[in-house]
């Protein structure tokens, strides 16, 4: 249903999703986290001019949904962290007062958004974690690939003194303070090292974070966007972050 300017239901949490090429899982996801009940949902999706379509679909989901939907196109693909310091800002501007990040393609479930949000009651940032007791990963990662994100994740921990146990984790939700303390606008990477880095500023400015566990399930529809390049090239990036402080 679309509303004019002033008679929408007012935004409490506001779930902010960056998508390149997810025109098939959007839908779904969208469906899925309606199916909740969380009280005064509303999405702010952020497409860099995904080639599939899935601003177009972004903008139908809008038109069905009934509360504030926002839907941010970008011409060009600008990388992760700067989709999310783009809806970051539309959900603070909207008036949310909690914000949940995920990624499009179903990896991070709906199910324990209630539960994450809850837990915002003592905390400043939950974070959704595989390696908190409880969490874990698609059982269909073959032993190396645990090993490698495992480690990789220890290796980022140790470089930025992060406490988190899942230090690369895009599945958060904050308190509106959080985002405000962080400075969103001066966070310097956009890629694969964008998670560790909100992880790092919120911890050294003294912000309660927890950790949630959940199951993290490969993609079934759509492409990653993720190479090893970029993960190198995050922690070399990473590590430039923590030596100037
Ligand atoms: N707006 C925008 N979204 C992006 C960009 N790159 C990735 N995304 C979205 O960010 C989320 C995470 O990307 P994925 O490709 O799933 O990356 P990943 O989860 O690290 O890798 P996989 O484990 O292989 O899925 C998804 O919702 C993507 O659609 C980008 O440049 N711009
Ligand atoms: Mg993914």
């Amino acid at each position: 249903m679309a509303y004019g300017e002033g008679d929408r239901p007012a935004i409490k949490v506001a779930v902010v999703i960056p998508t390149y090429n997810e025109a098939e899982n959007l839908p779904i996801l969208v469906a899925d986290l309606v199916s909740q009940g969380i009280d005064g949902l509303g999405f702010v999706i952020v497409d860099d001019g995904s080639p599939d379509g899935t601003g177009d679909v972004a903008e139908r989901l809008a038109d069905e949904f009934d509360g504030v939907f926002e839907v941010i196109h970008r011409e060009r693909k600008q990388g992760l962290g700067r989709s999310y310091i783009a809806g970051f800002k539309k959900a603070l501007e909207l008036g949310a007062e909690q914000i949940v990040q995920m990624d499009a393609d179903r990896s991070h479930p709906p199910a324990e958004v209630p539960a994450m949000l809850a837990a915002l009651g003592e905390a400043d940032i939950v974070t959704g974690s595989r390696y908190a007791k409880g969490g874990g990963v698609d059982p269909s990662w073959s032993f190396l690939r645990r090993q490698i994100s495992y480690w990789g994740g220890v290796g980022i921990r140790l470089v930025l003194g992060l406490k988190v146990k899942d230090s690369t984790s895009g599945f958060k939700a904050f308190r509106r303070s959080a985002l405000e303390t962080i400075d969103i606008d001066s966070l310097k990477l956009s890629g694969y090292g964008f998670q560790p880095e909100v992880t790092y500023r919120a911890q050294k400015a003294g912000l309660r974070i927890s950790e949630h566990p959940f199951l993290f399930m490969d993609r079934t529809a759509g492409k990653s966007k993720m190479s090893a390049g970029i993960a190198f090239e995050a922690i070399y990036r990473l590590v430039l972050i923590r030596l100037r402080g």
